[in-house]
């Protein structure tokens, strides 16, 4: 369950929140593919509630387990699956088999009824008796209001979603066919929401009876990839590491640790042992991210620290880092835009939904020649800085952190190998501009910085640097430049 199953040395995956699935097909087969990405995260594909507005979080409020949201039906979801198979592309879904909808009543996205109030859920179907009340959940209001206690975080409800009973084998039957159903289709594996609200021993039996991927796309006897989400920053919180035997957890100490230190809160010369020696889990343990899909709008962490596309000069720095470093498997938040407007530390537009046409559909991706997408669409895994990394990563393979440098304050590089160089430059005070002779391990030639230009046409459109024999160049990053970083590596040399 560790194993995403890239194709070749792809190694990055992105998660297209809220696109169609015949846009994330085309965006495999013109973008994705072409440009090494491994994988695609996809918004939930089961029927949900339908929110007045429209809200993005509707789709975390499971209706039944048919496959049908504004992304698409079945047929659009099969046919996606397919083309981003054939371009190299895994597809990953996210999850939600902790509770069904919150405490209201109505339509689903297929059509189907249903009551949180009775808890009716005749699309799957489900009862009350396929619920936590009272017997198992010991709050008054069946409410999660302690995180870290164990029972109650797995019991009760989260956020007054109702909370299905996983230690029910019916339960976990409905569960396991939707599961075998995606993974017929053919998905390479989930996201799990809400991991750390079920059990793991239950997680563990769903799992077991799962079908091997499909052997059209897969080789034989291979499991679906699972990460979950598990919020755990240390202290008595409930610990990710009761997840580790299940698959890969979502790593928050990642995000937390990175975007302390590019906020300018820690030094980032102490990223030299950054990872298990910070206390995170192993890297075959985790999957990382700067921004998602929740940090964006704050519903996890803080609005002003977390980093999201309003912030592009940190958002491409921290993921520079993030894509660079030798940990975890990486994933690249790519947004829709909304009117952001911080009242209190919160966003008064957190709840806003994917752009859409009058009628509610959600509107489709026409990317630019310049390979940006339009104002709705933001595209961060379009933006050259990003993907120029996503290559990077790939170029860098399994080569270790070699030559390391800083300025004993907000300035470091550091190189993969002999495959590739990246020298990051957050200095505030002093001398503030990054001028250094260093070791970048790359062998002598001219090499391109792919991030304030390409390759093309076996010239630089941006920076270019000479390495010697011995390795060594003159690195330059002014405090004042578009980009806080440089990157070079052996795919963009004359
Ligand atoms: C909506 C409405 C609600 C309404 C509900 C039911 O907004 O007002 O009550 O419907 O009608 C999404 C939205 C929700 C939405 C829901 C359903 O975010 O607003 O509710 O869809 O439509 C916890 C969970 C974590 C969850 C996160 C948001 O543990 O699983 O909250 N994330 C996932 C999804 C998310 C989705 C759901 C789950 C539900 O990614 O999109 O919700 O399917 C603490 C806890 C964490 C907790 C965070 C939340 O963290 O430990 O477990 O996450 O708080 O902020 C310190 C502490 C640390 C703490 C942290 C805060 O560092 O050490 O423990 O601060 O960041």
């Amino acid at each position: 369950y560790h194993n995403p199953h890239f194709i070749g040395n792809r190694c990055v995956i992105t998660h297209l929140m809220e696109w169609k699935y015949d846009d994330i097909g085309d965006e495999c087969e013109r973008f994705l593919g072409p440009y090494g990405y491994g994988g695609v995260q996809v918004s939930p594909v089961n029927e949900h509630a339908i929110l007045d507005r429209r809200p993005w979080y509707e789709r975390y409020q499971p209706v039944s387990y048919d496959l049908r949201t504004r992304s698409g039906d079945e047929q659009q979801f099969r046919r996606m699956v397919k083309r981003c198979n054939k371009a190299g592309v895994r597809i990953y879904v996210d999850i939600v088999l902790n509770h069904m909808t919150g405490g209201q009543s109505g339509q689903g996205t297929n059509g189907n009824h249903y009551n949180g109030i009775t808890m009716q859920y005749p699309g799957v179907p489900f009862g009350p008796n396929d619920f936590h009340g009272h017997e198992s959940c010991q709050t008054k209001d069946l409410e999660i209001h302690n995180y870290s206690d164990r029972n109650e975080a797995r019991n009760c409800r989260l956020s007054g979603l109702r909370d299905l009973k996983q230690q029910s084998e019916y339960v976990r039957k409905k569960q396991v066919d939707f599961l075998n159903h995606l993974i017929d289709i053919g998905v390479a594996g989930f996201r799990s929401d809400a991991s750390t609200h079920q059990w793991p021993d239950d997680l563990r039996s769903i799992y077991s009876q799962l079908h091997t991927l499909n052997k059209e796309f897969f080789p034989e006897n291979s499991h679906p990839f699972i990460y979950h989400e598990t919020i755990y920053y240390g202290g008595n919180g409930i610990n990710s590491n009761e997840y580790t035997s299940l698959g890969r957890i979502i790593e928050f100490r990642f995000y937390k640790e990175i975007t302390n230190v590019f906020r300018g809160n820690n030094q980032l010369r102490w990223l030299k042992n950054f990872g298990t020696e910070w206390g995170l889990v192993p890297s075959n343990d985790a999957l990382v991210m700067i921004d998602s899909h929740d940090l964006r709008v704050g519903h996890t962490g803080k609005l002003g620290f977390n980093i999201n596309c309003f912030e592009a000069r940190l958002l491409k720095a921290s993921t520079a880092f993030m894509l660079a470093w030798n940990y975890g498997i990486p994933r690249v938040m790519s947004s829709y835009f909304w009117n952001q407007i911080i009242r209190d530390g919160k966003d008064v537009n957190d709840w806003v939904g994917p752009p859409t046409d009058q009628h509610g559909n959600i509107l489709s991706v026409h990317p630019n020649a310049d390979l940006t997408c339009n104002h709705e669409w933001i595209c961060e895994h379009r933006w050259r800085q990003i993907y120029n990394m996503v290559r990077f990563k790939m170029i860098a393979g399994q080569e270790p952190v070699r030559n390391w440098w800083d300025n004993g304050d907000y300035q470091i590089a550091f190189s993969r190998g002999s495959h590739a160089f990246i020298a990051i430059n957050l200095q505030k005070n002093g001398d503030k501009n990054l001028r250094q002779r260093l070791h970048t391990g790359l062998p002598a030639g001219t090499y391109c910085d792919i991030i304030s230009g390409d390759l093309i046409h076996n010239k630089c459109t941006g920076k270019s640097i000479q390495v010697d024999k011995n390795g060594l160049a003159d690195i330059y990053v002014g405090h004042d430049e578009l980009d806080a970083f440089v990157a070079y590596h052996i795919g963009a040399r004359i």
